[in-house]
């Protein structure tokens, strides 16, 4: 006889498999995957060659970019609502967003500001399996992304879920610090990194696309780095 941890695991790895057959032909066919070179961000995508997206420099710093709020959340005082066009709305507490299986990945980050850089060491939660949780609607196409300084940035799901793009914890082998989103950020590499959202509270599943904070004011509504595409 099943145990409800069973039925839990099962239904999670069902919505799973359903949102990556749902997304898996359109993935392939967005600019990251499809465009014949460079294939995307970072070194498994870069064929061991250090190559940086059009008009970008590279840093080995890591400057901060956000709306001058720094939000203090302490891990335990944190929450993630997966709510929206889904059937199973949730809130994960630091918890239960630790229980979630932990990847590791090494990726790179493209400011639309110019700066990238390299292979930054991630640890954290695929966005999928977060968004799976919540068992997506079958016509939800879009996720709001909502953060504890009230910044907004709107993602198809087509890019959420591919593997790369995590919650994340932990950056260069430390808890991510509070000035680059800690305890839990967004991030997107084969976006432009105002897409992922720091400080991240409440992942809102949309029928229908809406404008983020940054989309609303004259950003790219799609962000690819590889095609330079900054502002609309
Ligand atoms: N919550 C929140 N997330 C945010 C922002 C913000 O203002 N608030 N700024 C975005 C922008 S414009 C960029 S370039 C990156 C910068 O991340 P960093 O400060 O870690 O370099 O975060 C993105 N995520
Ligand atoms: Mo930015």
């Amino acid at each position: 006889m099943a145990s409800d941890d069973d039925d839990k695991l099962s239904r999670i790895v069902d919505a799973r498999m359903k949102l990556r057959a749902r997304f898996l032909k359109d993935a392939d066919a967005t600019p990251s995957v499809a465009d014949a070179r460079p294939m995307g961000s970072g070194p498994k995508n870069r064929h061991g060659m250090p190559q940086l997206p059009p008009d970008q420099y590279e840093t080995r710093k890591w400057p901060v970019l956000d709306l001058g709020v720094k939000p203090t959340i302490s891990r335990e005082r944190w929450r993630l609502t997966i709510d929206g066009a889904c059937a199973r709305p949730v809130t994960l507490d630091w918890a239960a967003f630790s229980a979630l299986e932990q990847v590791e990945d090494v990726s790179d980050f493209h400011c639309v500001t110019k700066w990238s850089r390299f292979d930054v060491p991630w640890r954290g939660v695929r966005l999928a399996d977060v968004i799976a949780l919540a068992e997506p609607a079958d016509d939800a196409h879009f996720v709001m992304c909502h953060a504890y300084d009230s910044y907004t940035t709107n993602v198809p799901l087509v890019e959420a879920i591919k593997p790369d793009v995590l919650l994340v914890h932990t950056a260069d082998g430390v808890p991510l610090p509070v000035e680059h989103g800690g305890p839990v950020r967004v991030i997107t590499p084969q976006l432009y990194a105002w897409k992922g959202a720091k400080w991240v509270s409440r992942l809102e599943l949309l029928r229908e696309d809406k404008l983020g904070f940054w989309e609303e004011r004259g950003y790219s509504n799609t962000a690819y780095p590889w095609r330079n595409d900054r502002y609309s």
